[in-house]
């Protein structure tokens, strides 16, 4: 099957030109001036870009959340990552309750995901039930594909929450094989001090979620983070930063040649915690996130560090957590809110709205920033990530012309709330193919549910290169 995408404009981290893209056999074959040739199909993409498809690295696909005992939406609720341009997500493989990381990756594969992906997967392992075992089994991560491994500073009490004698181990290991360690960056010791604190003294509604995590808890895990990673050289990523203080940890270690990078989140750089200030409860529940959401001029601050290259991507942190069942277990108490809020298929068109339209970054930065450094990042560039002859002809046709606001109805993802509902949307997504197979048209699913595949990521990945 040979398909010819024309007429468009080819939109890439590097590249702006008019021409065409043919696909046969899964791969992009030929690019440019290629308009008249043979192909069984062919899309004419008149007045519209043609770029990668998505990466989207920070998903919560089928988890556990990190209070309550109900899993997030499942794999067959990535169709909404597909129709919102994402074609690829790296989602998370937290530990089965008291599993080893190998299992709860085998698990994921060949059960949570399998006949259910719509979009193509890699994994990050994630530590959720610290245990002598994990230290030897990141030895065993690069044979399953894996190149990176996420840690929890924050969430003390729990058994989530990583000490810094095992996170310091965790590094060494990690360094040994080739993998990146994203950190979830918040003191836990503090912002527990807080959260006791607010609930002594009756504080229990949502706003208190952000007056109990404040931005120095961000900036000394970011800190401390970085300097741990420094010390056995590891690679760091700090997944979801949110704000100033954190921004100029980064930029401090950056300065030092310390490999450390950053990713920030839609949901950073469009809202604010004035959300949470709001009386009704369900208004307020939908932005329980952490680290908590900040103030415009944190949003600012984000918008000027992608922009510059402080920050590397933007990731949806999508978390399929309901309001009309679990996040109501934090109704009268906030720090029973499972923390998280769905977003996988909003991330581009929110990205292009408020940072190419208005002006923040340029076109090539945005598919930078949703594309190409999340796939160099998790080892899975230029298979992904980018249009390039051999590369998966996973593409979007994105019409910038369309007009509108964010609907969830448009694009249902699986839980009964979008945060971005009512949002001007300005381009849309219109059409979108996975591996050569038009997977979206006219901005509807028409993919099979179950298509997705795993990608097994090449260790040694991007932020090994840095200085
Ligand atoms: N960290 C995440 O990355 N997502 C949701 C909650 C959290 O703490
Ligand atoms: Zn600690
Ligand atoms: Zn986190
Ligand atoms: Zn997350």
């Amino acid at each position: 099957m040979r398909t010819l995408i024309k007429n468009g404009t080819i939109l890439t981290a590097e590249n702006e030109y008019k021409g065409a893209v043919l696909i046969e056999n899964e791969k992009i074959i030929a690019l440019g001036l290629i308009n008249e040739c043979k192909a069984d199909k062919i899309i004419d993409a008149t007045g519209k870009y043609v770029m990668p498809g998505g990466v989207d690295q920070h998903t919560h696909f089928s988890a556990l959340c990190n209070v309550g005992n109900k899993d997030t939406a499942g794999y067959e609720t990535t169709k909404s990552a597909v129709v919102g341009g994402t074609t690829t997500i790296i989602d998370f493989a937290p530990q089965d309750p008291w599993k080893g990381l190998i299992e709860s990756i085998d698990y994921r594969i060949n059960v949570r995901a399998k006949g259910k992906a719509c979009v193509d997967f890699g994994l990050h392992a994630m530590v959720t039930y610290l245990m002598d075992s994990i230290f030897n089994e990141i030895d065993m991560l690069p044979a399953k594909g894996i190149s990176s491994i996420k840690i929890f500073m924050a969430y003390n009490g729990s058994p989530l929450h990583v000490d810094d004698g095992s996170f310091f181990k965790i590094l060494q290991k990690a360094r040994n094989v080739g993998v990146t360690v994203f950190v979830h960056a918040e003191n836990g010791e503090i912002i527990d001090f807080f959260r006791n604190e607010c609930i002594k003294n009756g504080q229990t509604e949502p706003k208190y979620h952000y007056i109990s995590r404040p931005p120095f808890t961000e900036a000394e895990g970011v800190r401390r983070a970085i300097y741990l990673a420094s010390q056995t050289d590891t690679p760091l990523y700090i997944a979801h930063m949110t704000c100033r203080d954190a921004l100029k940890e980064l930029l401090e270690a950056k300065g030092k040649g310390i490999r450390v990078s950053a990713e920030t989140c839609t949901h950073y750089l469009t809202k604010t915690k004035k959300a949470l200030d709001n009386p009704d409860f369900n208004e307020a529940a939908k932005f329980i996130c952490s680290p908590a959401l900040r103030d415009d001029e944190d949003c600012i601050a984000l918008w000027k560090a992608l922009s510059k290259g402080l920050l590397t991507a933007v990731s949806s942190d999508h978390c399929g957590i309901d309001l009309s069942e679990l996040k109501q277990a934090g109704r009268d108490n906030f720090t029973n809110i499972p923390n998280g809020s769905p977003g996988v298929g909003d991330r581009i068109h929110m990205v292009w709205t408020n940072g190419v339209v208005a002006g923040k970054i340029s076109k090539q930065k945005f598919v930078e920033v949703i594309s190409t450094m999340p796939a160099k990042i998790n080892g899975l560039y230029p298979r992904k990530g980018t249009l390039e002859i051999g590369s998966d002809g996973d593409i979007v046709i994105f019409d910038p012309s369309y007009n509108g606001t964010v609907k969830l109805d448009d694009n249902p993802n699986g839980v009964d709330y979008n945060v971005y509902e009512g949002n001007k949307q300005i381009g849309r997504v219109e059409t979108v193919l996975l591996r050569g197979n038009v997977v979206v048209e006219n901005a509807k699913y028409v993919g099979e549910i179950g298509m997705g595949k795993y990608i097994p990521a090449k260790m040694f990945a991007y932020c090994y290169d840095l200085c």
